[in-house]
C-alpha cells in the first residue's frame, strides 16, 4: 500500500532528487502524507531543510489527534513542558541568564528582512542584504537538529476553507513550539490536500538549538530572519513563541505584504462582539500595543470574544468582515485574578490543554505576579529554584514569574465566552475599530473620530504607548506604535497608512474608529478609572456605531455625554458617576494634545513617502485645539465644548 502510493507520487513529483532525498530520510508514514499533498514546492522545502539541518528523524504530521499527542508526548520527553498537577497543563521556561541575557520576549533586534540588494529596504525596516543574510542564518542552522526529529506540521491562518485562509506550513524542532501552534492554530493538513500541487503558502524553518533542561542555551546566535521573496522565515536558537510560532508575528508580516497585494488589511487586533440592546451583537477589532488590556477587552464579562490578537479584515460585498487569524490565546498571564479576569482565571483554573510559560511553580501548581492569591515562599521559575529577594548577577530582582510577559496558552474553545461566529468562514460583519495606547495625561477614556481618515490617522496613525516588558529594552517610555503595528511592519509605514486609508475611503459605510485609555491618571498619578469601566467604553462604541446616542464634538473627536455614561455606570456596573468624575476623566487636556501631535507630526516629517493626508489631519487638530485653547484654556470641561 505505501509502496504504491510512494510509485504514484513520485510519478507525480517528476523530480527524482528531491523525492529520493526525502525517500531516505523521511519514513513511510510521512512519505504518504507527503505523497497525498502532491506539493513540488513542500517536498523541496523540506528536503531543503533536511539538507541544511540534518536532523536524525523526520515525523510529518496530518490533522489527526495521534500525531497531535504524539508532539505533546515529545515536548514533555524533551523536556521542553513539564507537566502540572492539572489534567492537561504543562509548563514551558524560556531562557534566562539574566535580567539583560534572555528569551523571554521578541528579539526586535536580530529579526531581520532579507533585502535583494536591487531593491533596498525603507529605513524603518530592520534588514539585512538578502545573500548575506541567507548565508550567515544558513551557516547558524547548518546541521542545527542534529541528533534531533525535525517535526513538520501544516497549519492554516484564519478559518480553513474560507477567503481569508492562508495555508502554512511549520517545520521545527521544538515539540513545545509545535504543541504551542497546535493550540493557536486552526489545523492545515487537509487544505493542503485539497489545495492540489499549486497551493501558494507561507513557511517557516525553526530550530531552537542547544538545549540545556529544555531551555535554548545559545541565545547570542538567535535570529530571526524573514525572507520575502520566498515567503519562508527561518528562527534558530530561541523558544520564545513570539520569536518562535512563525505563524503568529512572523506570518503576520507575510500576510501584511499579501494583503496589501491584494486590497486587504492584515492587523494586530483582537476581535470582539459586543451585545447591544434587544439581543444586537456589533463586532469591533482593536489594536492595542502589548500589555495595554487588550486580551482584557477583548474577554470583557458580558461580551464575547472572537480572539485576542490577529485578524484579517476584508470588504465582501460592500460590508467590512474579520476574522480570527488564530483559534487560541497566547496571552500575558501577569495580574490575571479572578475579580478582573473571571473566565480566563477559571480556565487557567480547570484541567483541558493549557502551557504555563516563564510562571513559578511550586508543589505541581502555577503561580504568577497579582493573581489575587498568596504566592508560594519558594519554588521553580525561568531562574532556577526560587525564593522571594533571589536577585540575578546585576542585583536586579528576580520576579516569581517573568515581569510582564509571563503567559499561558490555550484554546478559545475551553472560554465559555467565545462568540459563536468565531468559526464562520466569512467573518464576522466589523462595526468598529478601536485603537488602545498606554496614556497617562493626554488622551480621554474613550473618543470616536470624524471619520475613516481622521481616525485612522489621528487615533491609528498617531497611536503612542508606554514600553512593556513583551520585547527587549526598557520599560515605561512613551512610544510611537502607530496601529500597534510598529514592531510587525514588514512595508514602508508610508505605504502601509496609503493602503489602510485606501481601503476604507473606497467603502461607502466604513468601520467607525474609536480610541481608549484606560491608564489615565490625575495629577497625583492616580488611575482616574476602575478596569471595569471598559464594560461602559464599549456599550458607549456600541450605541454609537448604531447612531443611538449623540456625543460632544470635540477638537479631536466626539467625547461621550455624560447622562449616557451615568446610565451605562448604572446599568452595567451599578455604579454611581458623578459629573465631576465625568470631568476630570473628558477634560479636553490641551496642551498635552498639542505635544502630542508635534511629537507625531515630528515622527512623520522625518519618513519618507507618508500620505500628505496624515500631516495636513494633525495640522488641522491643531489648529482646532489652538482655537479652543485661545477661547477656553488649557483644561475644557467637556461641559462647556458645543
Ligand atoms: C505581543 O507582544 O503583541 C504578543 C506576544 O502578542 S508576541 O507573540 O510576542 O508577539
Ligand atoms: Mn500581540
Amino acid at each position: 500500500m505505501a509502496k504504491a502510493m510512494h510509485r504514484e507520487s513520485r510519478g507525480k513529483e517528476g523530480n527524482d532528487s528531491t523525492w529520493q532525498l526525502l525517500a531516505r530520510r523521511v519514513d513511510a508514514g510521512g512519505l504518504a502524507k507527503l505523497a497525498a499533498l502532491d506539493n513540488k514546492r513542500i517536498n523541496s522545502l523540506l528536503a531543503e531543510a533536511i539538507l541544511l539541518c540534518n536532523p536524525a528523524r523526520v515525523l510529518v504530521c496530518d490533522d489527526s489527534i495521534e500525531d497531535a499527542a504524539q508532539i505533546r508526548a515529545k515536548a514533555i520527553a524533551d523536556g521542553e513542558e513539564r507537566p502540572l498537577n492539572m489534567g492537561g497543563h504543562t509548563v514551558h521556561f524560556d531562557g534566562y541568564i539574566s535580567s539583560r541575557r534572555h528569551d523571554q520576549a521578541r528579539d526586535k533586534g536580530n529579526t531581520r528582512y532579507l533585502v535583494p540588494a536591487e531593491c533596498p529596504a525603507a529605513e524603518e525596516l530592520n534588514s539585512i542584504e538578502r545573500q548575506a543574510g541567507l548565508a550567515e542564518i544558513r551557516t547558524i542552522m547548518r546541521n542545527i537538529m542534529a541528533g534531533k526529529e525535525m517535526l513538520v506540521r501544516f497549519f492554516c491562518l484564519g478559518p480553513t476553507a474560507s477567503p481569508f485562509s492562508i495555508p502554512c506550513v511549520q517545520i521545527t524542532d521544538s515539540a513545545y513550539v509545535a504543541h504551542s501552534e497546535d493550540l493557536l492554530y486552526r489545523p492545515g493538513y487537509e487544505q493542503f490536500r485539497r489545495g492540489g500541487p499549486a497551493l501558494p503558502f507561507f513557511a517557516m524553518l525553526h530550530a531552537a538549538g542547544r538545549l540545556e533542561n529544555g531551555v535554548s542555551i545559545d541565545i547570542d546566535r538567535r535570529r530571526i530572519y524573514i525572507d520575502t521573496v520566498e515567503d519562508l522565515v527561518y528562527c534558530a536558537n530561541s523558544q520564545y513563541a513570539g520569536n518562535t510560532v512563525g505563524l503568529k508575528k512572523l506570518a503576520l508580516r507575510l500576510a501584511m505584504r499579501k494583503a496589501e497585494g491584494e486590497g486587504w488589511l492584515a492587523e494586530h487586533m483582537f476581535l470582539m462582539g459586543v451585545h447591544g440592546p434587544g439581543g444586537r451583537v456589533t463586532y469591533f477589532s482593536g489594536a492595542y500595543p502589548s500589555a495595554c488590556g487588550k486580551t482584557s477587552t477583548a474577554m470583557l464579562q458580558k461580551e464575547t470574544v472572537v480572539g485576542d490578537d490577529l485578524a484579517y479584515i476584508r470588504a465582501i460585498d460592500g460590508r467590512v468582515r474579520a476574522v480570527n487569524v488564530e483559534r487560541g490565546i497566547f496571552g500575558i498571564i501577569e495580574d490575571l485574578n479572578g475579580d478582573d479576569d473571571p473566565e480566563l482565571f477559571r480556565v487557567l483554573n480547570s484541567a483541558g490543554e493549557t502551557i504555563f510559560t516563564n510562571v513559578l511553580i511550586n508543589d505541581g501548581k502555577p503561580y504568577w505576579n497579582s493573581m489575587g492569591r498568596p504566592l508560594p515562599a519558594q519554588g521553580v521559575n525561568y531562574a532556577g529554584l526560587w525564593r522571594p529577594g533571589n536577585t540575578d548577577c546585576w542585583g536586579e530582582e528576580i520576579a516569581p514569574s517573568y515581569r510582564g510577559n509571563a503567559r499561558f496558552t490555550l484554546r478559545l474553545n475551553r472560554l465559555a465566552n467565545l462568540d459563536p461566529q468565531a468559526e464562520e468562514p466569512n467573518g464576522v460583519p466589523l462595526g468598529g475599530i478601536i485603537y488602545g495606547g498606554r496614556d497617562s495625561d493626554t488622551a480621554v477614556p474613550v473618543l470616536e473620530s470624524f471619520d475613516w481618515q481622521h481616525g485612522i490617522i489621528t487615533l491609528g496613525a498617531a497611536l503612542e504607548s508606554e514600553t512593556t516588558a513583551a520585547t527587549h529594552g526598557a520599560q515605561g517610555v512613551r512610544k510611537f506604535n502607530p496601529m500597534a503595528i510598529l514592531d510587525f511592519l514588514s512595508i514602508p509605514l508610508g505605504r502601509y497608512l496609503r493602503h489602510y486609508l485606501d481601503f476604507g475611503g473606497q467603502l461607502e459605510r466604513p468601520p467607525q474608529i474609536f480610541a481608549t485609555n484606560y491608564w489615565l491618571t490625575d495629577e497625583q498619578g492616580d488611575y482616574l478609572n476602575e478596569k471595569r469601566d471598559k464594560a461602559v467604553w464599549l456599550k458607549w462604541m456600541e450605541r454609537r456605531v448604531h447612531g443611538e446616542c449623540a456625543a460632544i464634538l470635540g477638537p479631536t473627536g466626539f467625547l461621550p455625554r455624560y447622562e449616557d455614561l451615568s446610565c451605562l455606570f448604572r446599568q452595567l456596573l451599578n455604579k454611581g458617576y458623578s459629573r465631576q468624575q465625568y470631568e476630570r476623566q473628558f477634560a479636553v487636556r490641551v496642551p498635552q494634545n498639542l505635544a502630542k501631535i508635534e511629537r507625531i507630526g515630528e515622527r512623520y516629517r522625518r519618513l519618507t513617502g507618508i500620505p500628505q493626508e496624515v500631516l495636513s489631519q494633525l495640522a488641522d487638530q491643531r489648529q482646532r485645539l489652538r482655537d479652543l485653547q485661545r477661547r477656553k484654556g488649557d483644561l475644557v470641561s467637556p461641559l462647556e465644548l458645543p
